[in-house]
């Protein structure tokens, strides 16, 4: 049971993190189809769902546990961007608020001493390591090759590639 309320509504904050992230990363691909840039979109959508994937293990984990994983509001989110590098510096901007609302929610669940939480967001600490370092380095690649008109069409490509799975 997830005795603490605090913890449960923790829990339930994430679920909206997740749920915004989603969201986000699907406005973000749409512009990206919409402005001809179809391997970032393949790989922004691949990236929208596994958010939702996100959100929605952290929904049976508080319904496993007894609690009741209500959704909230969601914020509004930019529908506009003006370069591929600019979605690219947002999302990284994004999960980095992502990585300090997940060890708040470790930080937590430690003191509360709920410690099936604390080790159920440890999966969640390592996948914010991991998209971090992807995005970083995705990042880094494009300002390797500029914003130059061949640079970005190979940015393109890799995407494309990575979206579906032989990046
Ligand atoms: Fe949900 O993985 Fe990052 O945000």
């Amino acid at each position: 049971m997830i005795k603490n309320k605090k913890i449960e509504q923790a829990l339930i904050g994430q679920i909206k993190n997740e749920e915004h992230s989603s969201r986000l990363y699907m406005a973000m691909a749409s512009w990206c189809h919409a402005n001809g840039f179809h391997g970032a979109s393949k790989y922004l959508f691949k990236q929208s769902d596994e958010e939702r994937a996100h959100m929605l293990k952290i929904v049976n984990y508080v319904n496993e546990r007894g609690g009741h994983a209500t959704l909230s509001e969601l914020d509004n989110l930019t529908d506009n961007y003006k370069t591929l590098i600019e979605v690219f510096e947002k999302i990284l901007k994004h999960e980095e608020f992502i990585t300090t609302e997940i060890n708040n929610l470790y930080e937590e669940s430690m003191k509360s001493k709920d410690y099936a939480t604390a080790t159920f967001i440890q999966w969640f600490i390592t996948e914010q390591l991991e998209e971090e370092s992807t995005f970083q380095d995705i990042l880094d690649k494009m300002r390797m090759t500029g914003s130059t008109p061949g640079g970005v069409y190979w940015i393109d490509r890799e995407l494309a590639m990575i979206a579906a799975g032989r990046g």
